[in-house]
């Protein structure tokens, strides 16, 4: 079944446990960014683990290797179980996040193409494909692809193979729940959860598209 990322870009700690809480029968782990950690600090993975679901460290890492290792071991250590890194800087840097996060038995994805408009400028023509295929030979556990376009989910798809795809985009960016969760391992959802009247509900009615 397609699993449902709850994107937790709030950034007041009270906020982000009470909605995480709620969503949490509905949801399937939960992906942490910039936004939440600089207001909060890292110590919000500790208070977030608490609800006993996987939690992404979505830092888009890209640095040189030995950057992108201390990162890495400061994310697993915070308790995380996931990051999410960049393909851009190149083979070796985007190993060095894989390798990390396997000696952790953690896992690391690497950013394909993203969702908003201006993501075309560099991600097509080539790029995204090259980033999957790096994706892959790095040993990474999956790509991130966006849903607002799912012409090119599909596209990655046949570089990927069974490796995992979570994509984000779905809602608030444009994206339709219905048509990417048939073509993905796992929708990432923001705005349209933690913006909702009740954050829940709308992660439950999310959770029943899921096939
Ligand atoms: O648009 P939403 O509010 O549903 O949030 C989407 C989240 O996914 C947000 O944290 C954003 O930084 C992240 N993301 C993308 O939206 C697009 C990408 O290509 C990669 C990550």
């Amino acid at each position: 079944m397609t699993e449902l990322i709850l994107s937790l870009d709030v950034l007041d700690r009270q906020r982000a446990r009470a909605i995480a809480e709620s969503c949490a029968p509905f949801i399937d782990a939960i992906k942490v960014g910039y936004p939440l950690v600089l207001s909060t600090g890292l110590s919000i993975a500790g208070d977030l683990a608490e609800l006993g679901l996987p939690l992404i460290a979505d830092f888009k890492v890209a640095d040189i290797p030995n950057t992108n290792r201390l990162i890495c071991e400061a994310v697993f250590a915070a308790g995380f179980d996931a990051v999410i890194a960049h393909g851009f800087v190149g083979a070796d840097a985007a190993r060095t996040c894989v390798e990390v996060a396997h000696s952790h038995s953690g896992e690391a994805y690497i950013v394909a193409e993203m969702s908003h408009p201006g993501a075309t400028e560099f991600f097509h023509g080539g790029v995204a494909e090259r980033l999957a295929a790096l994706a892959v030979a790095s040993g990474a556990d999956g790509i991130i692809a966006p849903a607002t376009r799912p012409d090119r989910v599909r596209e990655l798809r046949e570089i990927v193979g069974k490796r995992k795809i979570y994509s984000p985009g779905v809602g608030a960016q444009g994206g339709d729940p219905d048509v990417v969760a048939r073509l993905v391992d796992g929708i990432i959802v923001g705005r349209s959860i933690y913006e909702a009247e009740d954050p829940a509900a709308e992660a439950e009615r999310l959770s029943r598209i899921r096939r």
